[in-house]
């Protein structure tokens, strides 16, 4: 399962490089701004030496009517369109630039409407697709905007408690696994770090000295694993904790003040609770399975073909 695991990994990991190699590492994966220029001369139909008032708009794209004629963004982000001429333009999306009765026109969101020298104007695009569009006082003017879905945010590794009295905010930073209301969820065998920050919630401030256990209970209230006493002089602290079996945890940390010497001073204390569900990541298990399948089917045909073989082919 394991060794699955790491094939699978490493599958995934020659494809982001994969893909990273063919987009680039400039490519937008998350909303932004980006901006379409209308250049100096897109007045004149000279800007698209391929315009014809029929035929095939997408053979029509001339990055000197609008730069650039094809922008790929992220579902979400604003495009502004920057007119650099020194005639009016205008931006009008349209199914089809070279048929009329496709123009948008009108609706604020579609259609800009007469963009001054120097003037411009932005639309957000959600719609995942082709978005092509013109310039009908100058229709030779065509350009699109491409859309592609917007990349899941970055996965966040870190769960946020506070001590039951609110005197300590317990930052904590994991390794591995994925976090969601407060729960860790992890695949096992597993084990991950925990980094943990103790905060003063009043300053925003690491708190320093702060002694603490850190315990790791199972379902049924067991102490699988405990440290005591633990003591971070600038309020950072690592645990380890090898996750080998599944089933339902809570990660205990009890802050019992501050101070080098008892007694400890309960100004910064409390105790805070990290609930850890160890479950296997049902998609890998799920190949890992069909893998072993498709290893047994092929073992059988073999097998089943070589009963089947006349006796004079040994
Ligand atoms: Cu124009």
């Amino acid at each position: 399962m394991k060794h699955n695991y790491n094939i699978l990994t490493l599958g995934i990991l020659s494809i982001a490089v994969a893909s990273l190699t063919l987009y680039g590492n400039v490519k937008q994966t998350s909303a932004a701004e980006f901006i379409i220029e209308m250049p100096v001369g897109s007045q004149n139909m000279a800007c698209n030496p391929a315009y014809s008032p029929t035929g095939d708009w997408m053979k029509m794209l001339s990055d000197k009517c609008f730069k650039p004629s094809t922008l790929t963004v992220p579902a979400g982000s604003t495009v502004t369109f920057v007119n650099k001429d020194t005639a009016s333009h205008t931006v009008a999306f349209a199914s089809n630039p070279l048929d009329a009765t496709t123009w948008k026109l009108g609706d604020p969101k579609f259609d800009s409407g007469l963009v001054l020298p120097n003037g411009k104007w932005s639309v957000v695009l959600e719609e995942v697709g082709e978005h092509p569009y013109l310039c009908y006082v100058h229709p030779w003017m065509i350009g699109r905007v491409i859309v592609e879905a917007a990349a899941p945010p970055a996965e966040t590794r870190l769960i946020t408690l506070t001590t039951d009295n609110n005197s300590v905010k317990v930052e904590v930073e994991f390794s591995a696994g994925t976090a969601s209301d407060n729960m860790l969820t992890v695949d096992p065998p597993q084990e991950v770090t925990f980094n943990i920050k103790f905060i003063d919630p009043a300053s925003g401030k690491l708190i320093e000295h702060v002694n603490y256990d850190f315990a790791v209970v199972d379902a049924n209230g067991n102490t699988v694993s405990s440290k005591t006493e633990q003591h971070t002089h600038d309020g950072k602290a690592e645990q380890k904790v090898n996750f080998t079996s599944t089933g339902a945890y809570t990660i205990d940390i009890n802050v019992l003040g501050t101070g080098i010497n008892k007694p400890f001073d309960t100004k910064h204390s409390g105790k805070s609770t990290l609930s850890i569900s160890v479950v296997p990541e049902f998609p890998i298990g799920i190949v890992a399975v069909f893998a072993s399948i498709a290893g047994i089917a092929v073992a059988m045909s073999r097998f089943k073909g070589r009963l089947h073989m006349p006796m004079s082919n040994y």
